[in-house]
């Protein structure tokens, strides 16, 4: 029989409340160990966050001009979207879901190439290797297997990246996420798992989700050490992102950081809400808005006027302009683009399948 002694879990465990730096009303909460951004960090939160929501408004309007198919807002997910982000290296990936439009475009990606998939025009408008971000992904969770390999990859080259992979609160229920984890774990991949618990996965509330403690907590079980974070908390999700990268960079393996928001939208806006929850607690998160909070933290502390956030606000405007513009035009679209870079060798049954739509289009148009 082994004698090896199993250790303890308590390392592991998250929190019982949740991690933060700044409360709503803006004051200073204290959470032993996880240091403060510094001041320039915590105005490019602001700048992120405030033109992050001005992306979103827009690409919902974009909606209904017809110009976007569908769109998922993450309106009231800016601090976990912007302050995950921001705690990237530039050489780590991002592996975002379709509702983290924002956080791709924080990460330096022209938001029309990002909304080219909601568009319906391309699989993808934007080359995941001139970004360090892969396409979005629609099938919950298959994204964490997708930046687990990354990063295993990554780790057998001794390469220094880390994958930071973005999941909403139902796509925990998926197996993908667990067999991501664990693998994760075993094999002391540079990942980090950013669950975004905002309360919904549709219409399904996280009470119907599951019987765990809490997101969280579906870390230990494998061996990873795991944080519950203010999802709504810009300074304190930046700060446990950037210590998750560094660890994961330091070969210590993967994080799990569940971050506690709200989907203030409906799931998208072909989807009406007020079906199934009650407009009451919409309210109460609402009165937790991260934006709000940082502002009211930085103004207090001198470190935003009135004048530089009047400068941020008309820079996301003018951010906003230039998107509603450049998605007022139609696009020519190639159908031959279907079968392009899919192999580097056409099969034979592509071939065919291209040909034959070739010649459907051919007659149409004689
Ligand atoms: C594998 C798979 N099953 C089902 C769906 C349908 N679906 C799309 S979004 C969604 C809810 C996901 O909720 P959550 O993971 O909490 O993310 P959120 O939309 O709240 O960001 C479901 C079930 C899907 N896209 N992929
Ligand atoms: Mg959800």
């Amino acid at each position: 029989m082994s004698t090896t002694t199993r250790a303890g879990a308590q390392h592991l465990l998250p929190t019982a409340d949740p991690l933060g730096l700044i409360a709503p009303d803006g004051t200073l909460v204290d959470s032993p160990g996880l240091p403060m951004p510094s001041d320039d960090v915590l105005l490019a939160l602001y700048r992120g966050m405030v033109a992050g929501r001005r992306f979103d408004t827009q690409a919902t309007a974009l909606t209904k001009q017809g110009r976007l198919a569908v769109y998922p807002s993450a309106r009231g997910q800016e601090a976990a979207e912007i302050g995950a982000v921001l705690a990237l290296r530039p050489q780590d990936w991002l592996f975002p879901t379709y509702r983290d439009s924002m956080a791709v475009v924080t990460r330096g990606v022209d938001p029309v190439r990002v909304l080219t998939l909601l568009r319906g025009d391309w699989h993808s408008g934007y080359a995941p290797a001139e970004c360090n971000v892969a396409p979005q992904c629609t099938p919950l969770a298959t994204n964490s297997l997708h930046a687990v390999g990354f990063g295993h990859a990554a780790r057998v080259k001794g390469e220094d990246t880390v994958a930071l992979v973005m999941l909403g609160d139902g796509a925990t229920s998926e197996g993908d996420t667990h067999e991501a984890l664990n693998f994760a774990a075993v094999w002391r991949s540079p990942v980090v798992f950013l669950v975004q618990n905002n309360g919904y996965a549709i219409s399904v509330p996280l009470a119907k989700q599951t019987a765990a403690p809490s997101l969280a907590h579906k870390g230990v079980g494998y061996g990873i050490p795991s944080v519950l974070v203010d999802g709504n908390d810009a300074a304190a999700v930046h700060a446990v992102v950037e210590r998750a990268v560094a660890a994961a960079a330091a070969g210590e393996g993967p994080t799990l950081i569940e971050a506690l928001t709200y989907r203030v939208e409906a799931h998208t806006n072909a989807d009406d809400a007020t079906r199934y929850r009650d407009q009451d607690e919409v309210q109460t998160w609402l009165a937790r808005d991260p934006i709000a909070r940082l502002r009211t933290h930085l103004t207090a502390r001198g470190l935003l006027t009135d004048e530089l956030a009047a400068q941020v606000d008309a820079q996301a405007e003018a951010d906003a302009a230039s998107l509603r513009e450049r998605m007022n035009t139609d696009t020519e679209l190639d159908p031959r683009d279907l079968f392009r870079n899919v192999y580097a060798e056409q099969p034979p049954a592509l071939r065919d399948q291209e040909e034959q739509l070739l010649a459907e289009l051919r007659e149409a148009h004689s």
